[in-house]
């Protein structure tokens, strides 16, 4: 990444002029912008006021920016995603504009502390988890490439709810972080846009004789364009983040009253005033609702006409279109694009079919998060046909021209034709967003490699063996800002210090720390810097949970949505076990482990919630138990979100990574461990071959069975009591389970939770189990030898350069986008 600019170091101002400047800017913003002098603010207005400060230094940015990008050769990367979980934006936005100790220093001059400040922000939970949080790290890195790009998506009023545990159960609050107001957006009620719902379609021909479709809707829904700033990293740009509002359109259609359509029409009214209202979680029983599906199109069509509108204003013909946009499809909950577009085009600018659909192709991309079958996204036709009659009607067209040419290549082959149909016949009839969004994009990818292998050879096989070259790996990748200069700012000195700062415009750099790895100078500032984030990691954990935790201990961390798939059950059978060890033979030499969880479960997931009160209930019991002490502790650490997560991953000695090979896509988490310097212990599943094959397999904990196995174990006939009979050590943690040790002695609780494992066992749990213990017994030997450990974590952290987003977007650039980085020459003032 060389062509990324050196940080612009400002040697021409006094730096003190410069604090001065900048603690007025914040005193005026409190004053205009709050309305409070200094001696009655509170500490949130201080926040506000400072925030404003720093949103003031990007507009210039962002103005620089946006008049570039309107330029006519100047292509622009939209990221169309349902969920972006930016996390808080204060310190990100510091850092990226380079302005941390002259914030700290003005707020200082006025009686505020920076880090008490950076603690108010609420951070906007506009996601569920790993595909919510890749969105954001991906516009942090394509403002740091200086690509030019939006992010399009929806402002959800209430984002992912706020998890609070009571008796050990998971309780959901509901998510407030607007109540306060968001200092870093921007309204603009000019930019809106009008979508329909409901309704019919007409067919007429125009005054030239051609076939024109009108849609007669029942009702629109306006999307108000709320703007966020997302600065790169020591450069001009600035890009955009467009979330889309929904409001009631002024004139409400009383048409539809006189038509005896009442009911219709007030439902339509109170769809626009709901629409953006809230984030569905991930893995809710009944995902297919009504207001889901109403909320993509929403988001899809405001965002698709602002493009249209962009190119206009370029002054560009439409047919130009997909040399001015590159959209990626962030998984197919914005897949309707490739409907919504063609709409556009074929009604709305009166485009043929075969031009519509080339500039579509050629414009829309699709990534795939996910090979689980019941997560692949399905939609009733009633539902759709209801909802959505125009786009429907586009989709069974495309599909019907599509399936002419799979009869072409694959001559009386009706299974396959079945098989890849938009629409599946089987049972209810639905429509398969995967199939409509391989079809309409001219590149499809996975997130890791053996994700997109597997994706290559089940669910999406056919479509790779009709058009191979349209399949592409992009591997995941997170970026380095958040999760490494400003979560772990020791360690970015450390590595200042002894690599100079080149890393942090090209992590790849870092590699540069192998050839130190058994210096004992660094292994001394290395365990020091480690230590103080764990025992700061100690202090918040005391704080929220009461719950003593010794900084010397080994902190083996699993932190992630709460799924059966990511088997946090598996982790905590292993603790059961280690616990009955040691309270059996208390003599024996093991490391004192501290094992920290985190995640939420969606709540309607009955399962998940019950694995959550599994582990508080484990840590209920052995961490008071005077018998081991001390030396296991057990944390749930509440209400994981962006925020806590600062906290963690610079704390961990080892990460859990531990899913059913083949479920996981990708991981992320795992990436944001490794560069911090954690070990991983995991299965060969998602970006975990890639980690291993980065770090040396000597600096990775492997166990479990291969995705291959766990595909052939499932095929034959797998009996989990079999594990149970024959493993002493898996048949005493389940009694334990059983006879209520971890549930104050009721023995019903689990019931489920083992009923499951013991009849079906879907994600090989109780397969895996054996190996996995054995391999926690290889950590513990590792870890008895300090000097070796810390090599391992050094060079970890030294060959996590891949896993950098800018890496990733890179990728994206050149093989799918074809964007350019487009230096902004403006002044920054
Ligand atoms: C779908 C329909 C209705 C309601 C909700 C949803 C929905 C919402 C969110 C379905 C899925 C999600 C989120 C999925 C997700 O986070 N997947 C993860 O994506 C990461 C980034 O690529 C990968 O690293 C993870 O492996 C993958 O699980």
């Amino acid at each position: 990444m060389s062509e990324i600019p050196a940080p612009e170091v400002a040697v021409d101002i006094d730096p003190a002029a410069k604090e001065q400047a900048f603690a007025h800017d914040v005193e005026r913003n409190l004053i205009c912008r709050q309305a409070r002098y200094p001696d009655i603010a509170t500490q949130h207005d201080w926040f506000m006021a400072l925030a404003y400060t720093v949103r003031d230094r990007m507009l210039a940015n962002w103005a620089g920016s946006m008049q570039t990008y309107s330029a006519r050769d100047i292509k622009v990367a939209c990221y169309l995603s349902a969920e972006f979980l930016i996390g808080p934006q204060l310190g990100n936005s510091l850092l990226n504009l380079g302005l941390e100790s002259e914030a700290r220093e003005a707020m200082r001059s006025l009686g505020q502390n920076l880090d008490e400040l950076l603690a108010v922000e609420e951070e906007p939970g506009l996601g569920n988890g790993g595909l919510g949080r890749l969105a954001a790290c991906y516009l942090d890195s394509l403002a740091t490439l200086q690509i030019p790009a939006i992010g399009y998506g929806i402002r959800y009023e209430f984002g992912i709810f706020d998890q609070a545990l009571r008796d050990g159960w998971q309780v959901e609050v509901t998510d407030k972080w607007l109540q306060k107001g968001n200092p870093w957006e921007i309204v603009r009620p000019d930019v809106s846009y009008y979508v329909s719902f409901g309704g019919h379609t007409q067919c007429t021909t125009d005054e030239a004789g051609r076939l024109r479709v009108q849609w007669h809707h029942t009702g629109q829904v306006k999307g108000v364009a709320c703007d966020m700033p997302m600065q790169g990293y020591r450069v001009n740009t600035c890009n955009v983040l467009r979330l889309w509002k929904s409001e009631a359109v002024e004139s409400f259609d009383f048409q539809d009253f006189n038509a005896g359509k009442y009911y219709e029409a007030v439902e339509m009214k109170v769809v626009s005033e709901t629409l953006s209202k809230v984030l569905y979680p991930n893995d809710e029983p009944d995902a297919g609702k009504r207001l889901r599906l109403a909320q993509q199109y929403f988001f899809v069509s405001c965002s698709l006409q602002d493009m249209l509108r962009l190119s206009d204003a370029k002054g560009l013909p439409v047919e130009r279109f997909a040399d001015l946009f590159a959209a990626q499809l962030n998984d197919t909950h914005p897949s309707i694009a490739v409907a919504e577009l063609m709409r556009l085009l074929l009604d709305e600018r009166g485009l043929s079919w075969d031009v519509a659909w080339n500039i579509t192709q050629r414009a829309l991309a699709y990534t795939n998060h996910t090979l689980l079958p019941e997560a692949l996204e399905t939609w009733g036709l009633p539902l759709f046909q209801s909802l959505l009659p125009r786009p429907l009607e586009i989709i069974y067209e495309i599909n019907r021209r599509f399936l002419d040419d799979v009869r072409r290549i694959y001559p009386g082959d009706d299974a396959r034709v079945m098989r890849m149909s938009f629409i599946d016949e089987a049972g209810d009839r639905k429509v398969r967003m995967a199939h409509l969004a391989t079809v309409g994009s001219h590149a499809v990818n996975g997130v890791a490699a053996l994700h997109s292998d597997l994706l290559r050879q089940t669910v999406l096989r056919d479509f790779a063996e009709m058009f191979p070259e349209r399949f592409l790996n992009v591997t995941n990748g997170v970026t380095p800002r958040r999760f490494l200069m400003l979560s772990n700012p020791a360690l970015a000195r450390l590595l200042d210090d002894t690599l100079g700062t080149d890393w942090r415009h090209d992590l790849a750099r870092l590699d540069a720390l192998a050839a130190h790895a058994d210096s004992p100078a660094l292994h001394d500032a290395w365990r020091k810097v480690r230590h103080d984030n764990k025992a700061a990691l100690a202090v918040r954990i005391h704080a929220t949970t009461g719950i003593e935790v010794n900084p010397g201990a080994l902190f083996d961390i699993q932190v992630k949505r709460i799924h059966e798939y990511k088997r946090q059950h598996l982790n905590a059978l292993y603790i059961i076990s280690l616990w009955r060890r040691l309270s059996r033979n208390p003599d024996l030499d093991l490391p004192s482990r501290c094992f920290i969880f985190g995640g939420k479960a969606a709540p309607g997931y009955a399962m998940a919630k019950l694995i959550i009160r599994l582990i508080t209930g484990i840590a209920e019991t052995v961490n008071d138990d005077p018998a081991i002490g001390g030396r296991i502790k057990v944390v749930f650490y509440p209400d994981f979100n962006v925020k806590n997560g600062h906290a963690i991953y610079p704390a961990a000695d080892l990460s859990e990574q531990i899913s059913t090979a083949g479920k996981e896509a990708s991981g992320t988490g795992n990436m944001k461990f490794m560069i911090n310097g954690a070990l991983t212990i995991g299965t060969l599943d998602g970006a975990n071959v890639e980690i291993r094959e980065e770090a040396g397999a000597e600096n990775f904990f492997l166990f479990g069975l291969t995705a291959a196995q766990v595909d052939e174990l499932k095929r034959s006939d797998y009996r989990p009591a079999d594990y149970v009979r024959n493993d002493d050590t898996l048949r005493d943690a389940l009694d334990q389970i059983a006879e209520g040790r971890f549930s104050r002695g009721d023995r019903d609780m689990f019931r489920p939770l083992l009923d499951n494992l013991m009849q079906s066992d879907p994600f090989l749990v109780l397969a895996d189990f054996a190996d996995y213990v054995r391999c926690q017994e290889r950590v513990n030997e590792a870890w008895r030898d300090k000097e070796q450990w810390t090599r391992m974590s050094i060079m970890n952290t030294a060959r996590s350069g891949k896993f950098s987003s800018d890496r990733a977007i890179a990728e994206y650039a050149e093989r799918i986008w074809a964007t350019r980085p487009v230096r902004i020459d403006h002044a920054r003032s």
